[in-house]
């Protein structure tokens, strides 16, 4: 038997921290085991590669450089925990994946969308989440609440700019993928989104 693989992705400070509890909640309520993690990340040496992705005290990273250290996490991400968690049994809970090197290296930073799309065929093969919930909400407006949480990281200190052709470009990708992208509403309450949230997984459950 294998788990089902679900991703939570956004532009900064949407909310995704702050839903995976609630997502974690649901599935739990319906007696699903359960294994959260996240991107980059998510291993010991793939935590590194990100304590090294975010920080801006260091030398520029060369956009190369930069999506070949998210696929080099995202490989052993995957062979040592996503993959052994499915085969399992598990449903793996993921805080962004894929989806957010093509809106932020793809979309933010210009890369080509067809080196990208290699590296994830060579990285994943046949793997690709079941279902991917985008939160989304005004750039302006993310960028408020990520500031009032803490300093900002390299990729938060890019420029309004830049975060805008993130948010096209994951709307971009919901569009064409509707089925697996569900667009959910992040500027209104708390409440609210997790209400969207909520009739997302009840049809999902049914699937
Ligand atoms: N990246 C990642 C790439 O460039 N390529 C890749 O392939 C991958 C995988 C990772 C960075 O790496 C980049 C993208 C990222 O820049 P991250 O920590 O995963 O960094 O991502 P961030 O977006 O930086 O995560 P944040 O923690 O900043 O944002 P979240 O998780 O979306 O937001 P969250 O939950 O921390 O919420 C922020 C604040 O808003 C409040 C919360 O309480 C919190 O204080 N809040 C709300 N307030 C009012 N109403 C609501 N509805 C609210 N929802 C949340």
């Amino acid at each position: 038997m294998t788990g089902r693989f679900i991703t939570l992705e956004g532009g900064e400070g949407v909310g995704k921290t702050t839903n995976i509890a609630f997502i974690q909640s649901l599935l739990v309520a319906n007696n699903i085991p359960l294994l959260l993690t996240r991107e980059p990340g998510g291993t010991a040496l793939a935590e590194k590669l990100r304590a090294l992705l975010l920080d801006k005290e260091q030398e520029a990273i060369a956009e190369q450089a930069e999506l070949l250290m998210m696929f080099a996490a995202r490989t052993q991400h995957i062979k040592h925990v996503i993959k052994p968690a499915l085969e399992q049994g598990n449903w793996v809970l993921c805080d962004r994946f894929t989806d957010a090197t093509y809106a932020y290296q793809g979309g933010g930073r210009g890369m080509e969308l067809s080196s990208i799309r290699w590296l994830e065929d060579f990285v994943q093969g046949d793997l690709r989440p079941d279902l991917t919930l985008l939160l989304d909400a005004p750039i302006q407006l993310g960028m408020k609440r990520a500031g009032q949480r803490a300093a900002l990281d390299r990729f938060e200190s890019e420029k309004m700019a830049f975060f805008e052709q993130v948010r096209q470009a994951y709307l971009s990708i919901a569009k064409q993928q509707p089925e697996r992208v569900k667009v959910i509403d992040a500027s209104v309450s708390l409440d609210n989104v997790q209400s969207q949230i909520e009739q997302v997984f009840s049809l999902f459950f049914k699937s």
